[in-house]
């Protein structure tokens, strides 16, 4: 089982180092273990037998200890139809990115971070993220929206050593901004 590394390590304040391409074997395998983790961690069976483990849609390799460009994201987007979204990203790169921003109504938390910080973290609404995809190691381009867009900032976040209560205005944690869409 992957081990999380918590806040306080200097590794998740590193800026993490672009993956060497082709993308190896070992690397592909590391992305499947962090994948196979967040799949773990939503499974009501596996939780009832590890208590302390989080409900996980993203990961970010230095949050495995591994000072790395790559990050994965998982969830059930719509449970009637059980689409999921699914993203094995490599060197991930912000191409465009809306000026509308979005945020979570609840705050967000962090796998890395224990405590929770109260406050809105505003992030663009919608994204275009330009990777090597994981699985296939060719180049994509990823279109995000929402709660989707929202996830994958946070975790490039992760690769520059960004972790989301820096984006809480200290003074006015719920500041509102206008236009921005709550999610
Ligand atoms: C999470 N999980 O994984 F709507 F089934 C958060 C934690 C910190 C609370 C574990 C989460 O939001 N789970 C969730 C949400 C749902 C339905 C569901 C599970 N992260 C990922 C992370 O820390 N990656 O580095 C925090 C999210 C906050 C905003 C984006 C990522
Ligand atoms: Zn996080």
């Amino acid at each position: 089982m992957l081990k999380i590394v918590i806040d306080g390590a200097p590794l998740l304040r590193k800026t993490a180092k672009e993956v060497e391409l082709p993308l190896s074997s070992k690397d592909k395998e590391t992305l499947l273990s962090m994948l196979d983790y967040l799949k773990k961690s939503q499974d009501p069976d596996f939780l009832e037998k590890h208590p302390s483990v989080r409900s996980g849609v993203g990961l970010a390799a230095p949050q495995i200890g591994l000072s790395k460009r790559m990050l994965v994201v998982y969830f059930v987007d719509d449970p009637e139809s059980g689409h999921e979204v699914e993203h094995l990203l490599v060197n991930p790169r912000i191409v465009s990115s809306s000026v509308k921003k979005a945020y979570l109504a609840g705050g967000e938390g962090c796998l890395s971070v224990p405590e929770h910080h109260d406050g809105y973290v505003y992030r663009h609404n919608k994204i275009t993220v330009a990777a090597v995809d994981g699985r296939s190691g060719e180049p994509i381009l990823v279109r995000a929206e929402g709660y989707e867009a929202i996830v994958l900032q946070h975790e490039i976040d992760h690769l520059d050593g960004i972790l989301y209560y820096d984006r809480i205005d200290k003074k006015d944690p719920f500041k509102r901004v206008i236009g921005a869409i709550e999610i």
